[in-house]
């Protein structure tokens, strides 16, 4: 197997795997993490094919019992999943920005934003795409409650009004600076924009803050860090 990765750096050593499906929002939040924190020549990425159900074969599920990508596996063969959790790993690697906070206070307050972005946004389009959609297709949805979907959609689009206040007040979700919550509310919006899921009326400063997010390198680029991938 050789892997060809675009945007290596100085540092060719490439220790870690991360297993995802590249165009995905939860995917996304990995991709954004290893570029804000340059870890791009670290990295090796492998395709799981969700639309084929690969995620959900028991080699797969070895990896990661819940069956979700992204997957990070470490040199020693451990795999890490949920992005929070692989977030946190990269962040306490070498290397600045800080994703998670360096203060108790910033932890606490990161954790949180995050959380509730999770709780608010992303997981609640999660729940529309594959409850209330064809989602990945009738092989991997084999259970839909399409009322459950609905109920997880409107409580997105109430999330939208509630992120479009916290960012009227503060330049970035958890306060001052770039962290993990803004990445999780980056998912969100790109799984409502690849779901056609419009932000209702009010929410100017939350559809201009993602405008302003879409042009870090870091969220740019998301696709176009992993090259070509022989298997
Ligand atoms: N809580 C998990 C995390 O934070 O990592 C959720 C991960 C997740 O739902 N990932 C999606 C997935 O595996 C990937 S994507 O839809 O964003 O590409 N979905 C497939 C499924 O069957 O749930």
């Amino acid at each position: 197997m050789s892997f060809d990765i675009s945007n290596s750096g100085a540092d060719t050593q490439a220790v870690m795997k991360i297993y995802d499906w590249p165009a995905g929002p939860y995917p996304a939040r990995v991709r954004i993490a290893v570029a804000e924190k340059h870890l791009q020549a670290r990295v090796q990425f492998q395709t799981i094919n969700l639309f084929k159900g690969e995620h959900k074969k028991p080699e797969f599920l070895i990896k990661n019992y819940s069956g979700t990508l992204p997957v990070l596996e470490l040199a020693d063969g451990t795999f890490i999943a949920e992005c929070t959790a692989i977030t946190e790993y990269l962040d306490a690697l070498d290397g600045a920005p800080s994703l998670t906070g360096t203060t108790p206070r910033e932890k606490g307050l990161i954790h949180m934003m995050s959380k509730r972005a999770e709780l608010e946004l992303l997981d609640a389009i999660s729940v529309y795409f594959h409850h209330a959609t064809p989602g990945l297709g009738p092989d991997v949805e084999i259970y839909q409650n399409a009322d459950w979907g609905l109920r997880q959609r409107d409580r997105a689009l109430r999330g939208m009004h509630y992120f479009d206040a916290i960012l009227r007040r503060q330049p970035f979700v958890a306060g001052e600076t770039f962290s993990m919550a803004d990445i999780t509310l980056i998912g969100g919006l790109i799984f409502a924009e690849l779901l056609k899921l419009e932000a209702p009326q009010g929410c100017g400063t939350l559809q201009a803050w993602y405008a302003r997010m879409q042009e870090r390198a870091s969220v740019k680029n998301r696709l176009t860090m992993s090259g070509p991938i022989e298997t």
